[in-house]
């Protein structure tokens, strides 16, 4: 055991107050164990099974175990250290466990990007945290984050290495970083291990500082809840690096289980269900377009499906409807699950009765996870009234990395964060989710930030003001609408959306719609009212019929 009275965490990172790090501490919640070392056990106890499956690749445990203190010799000499700051891009692939754990056991911390992020993305998270390593694939989904890696690195002068899984071209090959095993230091669990990212609100994305311990916990408690054991095989079907497949309980909640992970390279029923036939899966997660997808398909039958026993579904609101549908159409268990990379994690339970399954979206993981619902000032509301969601706990961050004045707005002065979620509380504890207070667009389980959006349209010479909105969608749940005050005539709408991909936005935050306007309807103090955007949206969309 290390001493736990040595001050943690980076420079920026809000941390939970002693007293309640004691308690969860003293509650068995916090183990003092890290990613490094969970693997290290696993590899002890489940040397000889499958950790992991991609592609043609199958590694044990002890391989990867093996390959990872490889890895971190390599990382070490190129001269990467605790606390540097890599960002991460990597697909499903065995690889980014490797690169992960590699990083953990360094104590140097992965900023989880995702394969989606362009440019203006990753050159922010580049600059922001002072990157000094960026990981890619060469190629992927006919994507070649080589040359996106040039750009990137013309604009971040922190980045000394670009390393690429694959064909290297000009920059360092991730194979050949695999050297003999060097004795590390490693960091303490009580340490910032990483960083995920927000879906946000805000002008930019804000940056979640995750511990090994209050993370570790998540992923424990959420192996539990959904009954992983080492016999079990979780699909990776999702982005890896984003929160749900990843922690919830996602690829590591299968290695702390000592259970097997199999990659899909993307989650298409296509390729999805003959690794689900092929390897057995047991578990997968979707988001709710997905799930929608998969059942449609999976009436062919042409694939057998009969190993999966639980579909987790969550990152945007599944339909009742859609969710009535799960069990007799894939012939599995249904789990809800309403999470957020900031903490808090809400599981519909495997042996809850159909109907708590199909209309609410779970509670919480943990006994210690405070959740408040509020009216607009922070008071309760009445039991089973819609309000605010504020929620504290044992791994709920206590602030965004490097964004004081963003943390003040975010965080309540005793420390609960503020979700910008509508929720209503059950009498027995659930939660279901009823709308949405924050300036975001949902689509189909990618976050956008309306704002983030409206600034990259400012710099349009042809735009004079803009404001963007959620259109509801049958099968994405939203979609968005941009707004466009024009300066003179209105520019073609494909050109301003060709002008945002230029500006290195992902594909899935460029609006499918633009609406030009000669004023936008305001609010009773003077705001741009989106509310009423959306009303008149809804008007023409009748009108349109
Ligand atoms: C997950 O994490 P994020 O950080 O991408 O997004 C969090 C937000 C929540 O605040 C909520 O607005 C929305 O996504 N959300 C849901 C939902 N699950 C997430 N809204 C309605 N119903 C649901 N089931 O999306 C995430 C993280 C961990 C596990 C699962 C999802």
């Amino acid at each position: 055991m290390r001493a736990p009275t040595r001050t943690a965490i980076l420079p920026g990172c809000p941390t939970w107050p002693e007293s309640f790090a004691t308690r969860y501490r003293a509650a068995g919640y916090w183990k003092g164990e890290t990613f490094g070392e969970l693997l290290r056990a696993r590899a002890r106890s489940h040397g000889e099974r499958t950790a992991v499956v991609s592609g043609s690749q199958r590694l044990s445990y002890s391989e990867l175990d093996a390959r990872v203190d490889q890895l971190a010799a390599g990382l070490h000499t190129l001269g990467i250290r605790a606390r540097d700051r890599v960002v991460v891009q990597l697909p499903n692939v065995a690889a980014f466990l490797e690169v992960c754990f590699a990083l953990f056991r360094l104590g140097a911390l992965p900023v989880f990007a995702l394969p989606a992020h362009r440019g203006a993305e990753i050159g922010y998270f580049c600059a922001f945290t002072e990157a000094v390593a960026y990981v890619i694939p060469d190629l992927h989904a006919g994507f070649d984050y080589r040359v996106l890696a040039e750009q990137v690195r013309a604009k971040a002068p922190t980045l000394r290495h670009v390393i690429v899984a694959g064909d290297a071209g000009a920059f360092i090959g991730l194979s050949t970083l695999y050297a003999p095993a060097i004795e590390l230091e490693g960091p303490r669990a009580h340490d910032v291990a990483f960083f995920q990212l927000s879906g946000g609100s805000t002008g930019v994305p804000k940056l979640i500082p995750r511990t090994h311990d209050d993370y570790l916990y998540s992923v424990r408690a959420s192996a539990d809840i959904c009954g992983l054991e080492a016999s079990s095989v979780y699909l990776c079907a999702l982005p890896v690096a984003h929160n749900f497949p990843l922690s919830s309980p996602g690829v590591l909640g299968a290695l702390h289980a000592g259970a097997t992970v199999v990659m899909s390279p993307n989650p298409s029923p296509d390729t999805a269900f003959p690794l689900i036939e092929r390897e057995r899966v047991t578990l997968t997660a979707l988001v709710p377009p997905l799930a929608m997808v998969w059942m449609e398909s999976a009436k062919a039958r042409r694939h057998d499906l009969s190993s999966l026993r639980v579909l987790q579904v969550g990152g945007a609101r599944l339909s009742d409807e859609a969710a009535r549908r799960v069990r007799p159409m894939l012939g599995c268990t249904l789990q809800q699950v309403f999470g957020m990379a900031e903490g808090l994690v809400n599981y519909t339970r495997l042996d809850d009765p159909e109907d708590r399954i199909v209309t609410t979206q779970g509670r919480p993981i943990s006994p210690d996870d405070e959740v408040r619902v509020v009216d607009d000032d922070d008071r309760d509301v009445a039991p089973g009234e819609t309000g605010h969601l504020l929620t504290r706990g044992p791994y709920t961050i206590r602030g965004y990395y490097q964004a004081e004045e963003h943390n003040a707005r975010a965080f309540t002065s005793d420390g609960f964060y503020r979700t910008g979620d509508l929720v209503r509380r059950t009498a027995d504890g659930h939660l279901v989710v009823e709308g949405r207070a924050k300036d975001q667009i949902n689509r189909g389980g990618d976050k956008i930030a309306a704002e983030e959006i409206e600034n990259h349209l400012l710099a349009h010479p042809a735009v004079h003001d803009a404001a963007v909105v959620a259109l509801p969608d049958p099968y994405l749940g939203e979609r968005t609408c941009a707004f466009v005050i024009p300066r003179g005539t209105p520019p073609h709408p494909m050109s301003l959306t060709a002008f945002l991909r230029e500006r290195g936005l992902a594909a899935f935050k460029l609006p499918d719609r633009v609406e030009f306007i000669d004023a936008f309807p305001q609010t009773g103090v003077g705001k741009v009212s989106k509310k009423a955007l959306r009303e008149a949206l809804a008007r023409a969309s009748v009108l349109s019929r």
